[in-house]
């Protein structure tokens, strides 16, 4: 016996090639691929007559709960967002840890992330995950640039953290532009990606206040106080910048038309501009902030209520044909989870009615990463707004890999490589596969999905998790 598992008579599917082979794994690696290999090899074998065997999905956008908590109170922890997401087809997950403000010095960044690790190993975990940090407050002194360029350099060599995030917007995270240039050059004097957050904070902040004057707080008018321009404003400010300091950046929940033309336009200049999207943005639209579900409670869209916002139901093509023609490199949920029945939970939130309800106070974010691999091959690929299930994997697994550091061990199929974290899933007929979604199909801790009750013809039959 050589193998642990072998999986036979499948259709192998990667973001490049998809053909019939067998797959011997070992030691949670796969150790072999080819046409016809013996079951008497392996300890155990899957037939899977009938499947397409894709990689593990790779979510690299997910919030949980750390000890700084710039999100305010998310309700699932690294364990039950890992639960979660290889419940739904995900085996590697890439969360924030966000800055310790009072820390200074070289090792200000690593130390902060250092107490989000072993936060996150407290419980157990279900499969892979990284870390990218949230940069929180960024000082504006003259040698600003050249103190977080040694701090990213030792996050980098101390922790492998090879990302951070900023944000355009938000009381107490928005960044000026002047630090914005510091962040850009120390990212690139670093080799750091750099993830942006852009919505012009400063309109957000003038259209919340003008539309409270005018009684209009309910959930529905968040996306109001930040249409499409708000995000096409500060990509194109941020853009701008990039180009200014010969950084790459990735935008990250990118979810407005001009927004995408701008990154688009950068693209087919030649500037090294990435973008995300996420199934939100694909499949529901601004109505699912207004009632929910048929309820008779305004306040449900609360649920529904994420920065950037949900957005007219035309806006949904636009993104789809994004994603097929590359403009996003990557799918990933901002899984950022809330519990919406405990109203009075925590000081962040802002379910609470005690507040007059008033849409400033709803936490931003949705729970989605257990939903976003079957959602987005449903509506993505058998719906055929991606043309092939190559792009599908190439979105959602492959690329994700490669822009934040871990492929080919995550996001591909290598024999000696690759992880053996592996999909399989039966796109022509799967009837054990077609699913309504419901909350208790999540395992989050969450009360809520913003998905329930729609339908998926597939959820993956067989989801392969190695933990390392
Ligand atoms: N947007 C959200 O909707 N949630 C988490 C963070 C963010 O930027
Ligand atoms: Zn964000
Ligand atoms: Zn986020």
């Amino acid at each position: 016996v050589i193998y642990d598992l072998l999986i036979k008579n499948g259709f192998i599917c990667t973001s490049s090639d998809i053909y019939p082979a067998d797959i011997g794994i070992s030691n949670g690696k796969i150790a072999v691929i080819a046409a016809n290999i013996d079951s008497e090899f392996s300890k155990e074998v899957i037939d899977a007559e009938g499947g397409v065997i894709t990689p593990g999905g790779v979510d690299a956008h997910v919030h949980v709960d750390e000890p700084l908590k710039l999100m305010g109170d998310v309700i699932d922890t690294m364990g039950t967002a890992t639960r979660s997401a290889v419940a739904g087809g995900t085996t590697t997950v890439i969360a924030f840890a966000s800055q310790d403000v009072n820390l200074k010095g070289p090792k200000a960044l690593s130390e902060s992330v250092n107490k989000t690790i072993e936060f996150c190993q407290k419980e157990p975990l279900y499969c892979d995950y990284g870390l990218h940090l949230i940069l929180a407050l960024v000082e504006e002194t003259d040698n600003a640039c050249n103190v977080l360029d040694k701090q990213l350099s030792s996050l980098y060599k101390d922790q492998g953290v090879s990302s951070v995030k900023f944000f355009m917007t938000y009381p107490g995270l928005q960044m000026s532009d002047y630090s914005i240039l510091n962040i850009m050059y120390a990212t690139r004097k670093s080799g750091i990606t750099t993830m942006v957050h852009a919505e012009n904070g400063d309109i957000v902040r003038w259209m919340t206040e003008s539309l409270e004057n005018q009684g209009l707080i309910e959930p529905y008018y968040h996306g109001v106080s930040r249409p499409t321009i708000v995000e096409g404003e500060a990509t194109n400010r941020a853009i701008t910048l990039s180009i200014m300091m010969n950084t790459p950046v990735l935008f990250v929940h990118v979810s407005s038309p001009e927004a995408v033309e701008a990154i688009r336009r950068a693209q087919t200049m030649g500037i090294k501009v990435f973008a995300e999207t996420c199934p939100q943005y694909l499949i529901l639209s601004q109505a699912d902030t207004k009632c929910h579900y048929g309820h008779n409670n305004w306040f449900e869209g609360a649920k529904n209520v994420c920065s950037p916002p949900l957005r007219e139901d035309q806006t949904k093509e636009c993104l789809w044909r994004a994603m097929d023609n590359g403009t996003f490199t990557i799918v990933s949920s901002d899984h950022c989870s809330y519990l919406y029945s405990s109203k009075y939970r925590g000081k962040h939130n802002a379910f609470d009615q005690g507040k007059s309800g008033k849409f400033r106070y709803i936490p931003n974010g949705m729970p989605g990463v257990c939903a976003r691999m079957p959602l987005d091959f449903h509506y993505g690929y058998l719906k055929e707004n991606i043309s092939s299930l190559m792009k599908f994997v190439e979105v959602h697994c492959t690329n994700p890999a490669k822009l934040y550091g871990c492929y080919p061990q995550k996001g591909a199929i290598l024999p000696g490589s690759s992880d053996a974290d592996l999909l399989i899933w039966y796109p022509i007929e799967d009837k054990r596969g077609h699913t309504k979604i419901n909350n208790r199909m999540m395992y989050h801790s969450c009360d809520y999905t913003p998905y329930e009750g729609l339908e998926v013809k597939n959820w993956p039959r067989y989801t392969l998790s190695w933990k390392c």
